[in-house]
């Protein structure tokens, strides 16, 4: 019999809790794929961090250590000190990364650590109800803002990857999407590059992924994909800010 299918050996058999539609299930098989092609799984250490990915320690087949809320880039520096020839990654939310997380994953960079972050960008805190995070675009509806975020009240959308550009520490830096098989194959291609920043020993990695949250935008699967085209793309544009394999 041929097999044309199997999921990554780098997830295990839990069913992800997720809702229809969210982006976190695409983004932890990509980044279980990558690990499998690399063959590190025994050798990764993920960083799971607080928000709806709160049971990443149940889905990654890999070692996992838990972190409080926004400090996952600091304990992953921690276990790759002590650890340098494992592969260790953080996994946040724009609430956990952007907000409370903010002084350590700018930190992390700035000392190039050798991890890679991958940062789940659905413009509101998912787990605790919706509320307005740094990354909600004006005009945006949310549990704390629900006229929407206006300049007056909520200031400007916080957009992390052009902050990180101006961090020489940082070595792979790139913003992707997951709405179609095209933005997922590009995801996983700056997967892959981020992993192999840190096993090259080139510094700090980080992946934005913009995502969905159709729970908490009020709109169904396919509505929140379009709305991510739309709107979020405007705010957040797609691309690869450093990397040091581009050829040419
Ligand atoms: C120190 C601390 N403050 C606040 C919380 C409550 N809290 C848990 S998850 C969360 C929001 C997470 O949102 P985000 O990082 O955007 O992830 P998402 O749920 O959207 O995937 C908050 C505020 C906490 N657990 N610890
Ligand atoms: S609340 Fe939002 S971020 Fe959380 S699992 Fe549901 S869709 Fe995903």
């Amino acid at each position: 019999m041929t097999v044309l299918y199997e999921p990554p050996e780098s997830l295990t058999d839990t069913v992800l809790r997720y809702c229809p539609g969210c982006g976190h299930g695409i983004a932890h098989r990509l980044i279980a794929e990558v690990i499998d092609e690399l063959g590190v799984r025994d050798h990764t250490v993920t960083v799971a961090s607080v928000g709806c990915s709160v049971y990443a320690f149940e889905y990654f087949n890999t070692d996992v250590v838990q972190s409080a809320h926004g400090r996952a880039p600091a304990v992953a520096t921690g276990v790759k000190r002590v650890r340098p020839d494992d592969v260790v990654f953080t996994y946040q939310g724009d609430g956990d990364l952007a907000a409370i997380g903010l002084n350590e994953v700018l930190q992390a960079a700035t000392r190039a650590e050798k991890i890679s972050v991958f940062f789940i960008n659905n413009a509101v805190f998912g787990m605790t109800g919706g509320q307005m995070a740094p990354t909600t675009l004006l005009g945006q509806k949310t549990t704390t803002s629900v006229d929407g975020r206006t300049l007056e009240h909520g200031g400007y959308p916080f957009n992390i990857c052009e902050l990180m550009n101006q961090i020489p520490g940082v070595a792979y830096l790139a913003r992707e999407t997951l709405i179609d098989p095209r933005s997922v194959m590009s995801a996983r291609r700056s997967i892959m590059k981020a992993f192999r920043a840190q096993i090259d020993g080139l510094g700090f990695s980080l992946v934005e992924l913009v995502s969905t949250c159709p729970t908490w935008w009020h709109m169904k699967p396919l509505q929140a994909m379009q709305h991510v085209r739309d709107t979020m793309l405007i705010q957040y544009p797609l691309g690869v800010f450093k990397d040091p394999y581009a050829e040419g």
